[in-house]
């Protein structure tokens, strides 16, 4: 009901509406509604509240909150389960752990701050609290263990266009799990999964995305950037997760009813800042230092070595690092 409220409130912004029609309108008695009113400002809400007149919401805060979000989302068949924490080790554990409780598909975890968040290979991802997006989705995809690295891709493609779509800026795919702006990595993406041979138990998508950060420590100052530092103004979180999760249904789902990678490599490609690069590839085994000359149609990357020869490379088995520079 509190979220009622709040969509009403939101509806006339910086107008006046009476108890009465909030009560009438929703239902519910007028000493109901100035509850929920004060739980807003509570939370950070600026309503301005006159006798007679009624309630007027002037300012929003910039939260990530589950009624901000579900808002939104509502008609959308990801993210129609949200859970909403200050604190967390890791969204992307918190999912894990809900998983195997039997949550559904779309269920989105978002923390205010990570505790121990989590980059791939056991990496560490620094997550400052209330500046940036920790986000992680659970899904529950009829598809082959070996196509679970598209969902990188997919969530990369979502991304992009996410930050282009709020902010206006032109994002950058480092292929396949970097998100670029300026030549430094402003979103990292980390998909994990549970499998058996030949199908999925779930698949975790975690995105950390740098929003508002001013400054970054010295470890990662080199490579790190947020929206705010390229923009020159803060940029809205909410709107921001807000059209990840809309992007990324639309690719998603896209992808899982037709088998076709296409409209989300076509955005890779279009935005990639590894096509046409020197690119050092490493894996368990080996490093391989090549020229990346194209992304297939099922994601994967070619690269040209020296002597001529052409090797497609799967997502999930390497890491890639520009030769010059980190991109
Ligand atoms: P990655 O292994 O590609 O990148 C990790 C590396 O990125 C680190 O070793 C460090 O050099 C650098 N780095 C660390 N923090 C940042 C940062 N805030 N901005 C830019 N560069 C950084 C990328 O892994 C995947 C990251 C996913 C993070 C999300 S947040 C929500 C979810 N929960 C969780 O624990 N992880 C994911």
């Amino acid at each position: 009901m509190k979220r009622d409220v709040l969509e009403v409130l939101k509806k006339n912004k910086n107008c006046f509406i009476s108890g009465e029609q909030l009560s009438n309108q929703l239902g519910v008695t007028r000493t109901s509604i100035w509850k929920y009113i004060n739980a807003l400002k509570q939370e950070g809400y600026k309503i301005e509240s006159i006798p007679r007149r009624g309630y007027k919401l002037i300012e929003e805060p910039d939260t990530l909150s589950k009624d901000e979000l579900l808002i939104e989302l509502d008609r959308n068949r990801l993210g129609d389960s949200i859970y909403y924490l200050q604190q967390v080790d890791s969204t992307n554990n918190y999912v894990k752990k809900l998983a195997l409780e039997g949550a559904v598909e779309g269920t989105i975890v978002i923390g205010e701050q990570q505790t121990g968040g989590r980059g791939r290979l056991g990496r560490h991802w620094v997550s400052p609290p209330g500046t940036s997006i920790y986000m992680s989705m659970l899904l529950r995809p009829l598809i082959h263990p070996n196509e679970a690295a598209k969902i990188t891709e997919i969530t990369a493609a979502a991304v992009a266009n996410a930050i282009d779509n709020v902010t206006g800026l032109k994002a950058g795919i480092k292929w396949p799990n970097d998100i670029i702006l300026d030549n430094k990595k402003v979103c990292g993406i980390l998909t994990e999964m549970n499998a058996e041979l030949n199908n999925i138990n779930y698949v975790i998508v975690g995105i950390g995305v740098n929003v508002n950060i001013d400054e970054f420590s010295d470890g990662i100052s080199n490579i790190a950037t947020s929206i705010k530092r390229v923009l020159g103004a803060e940029a809205s979180r909410k709107d921001i997760v807000i059209n990840i999760v809309k992007e990324f249904e639309k690719l998603y789902y896209d992808f899982i009813n037709t088998g076709s990678l296409i409209n989300t490599v076509d955005i890779c490609k279009a935005k990639s800042v590894t096509l046409g690069r020197t690119v050092r590839i490493i894996n368990k085994n080996e490093t391989i230092i090549a020229k990346a000359i194209d992304i297939t149609e099922n994601g994967e990357l070619v690269i040209k070595k020296d002597d001529g020869e052409i090797i497609n490379v799967i997502s999930g088995e390497v890491s890639v690092r520009g030769i010059d520079s980190y991109v």
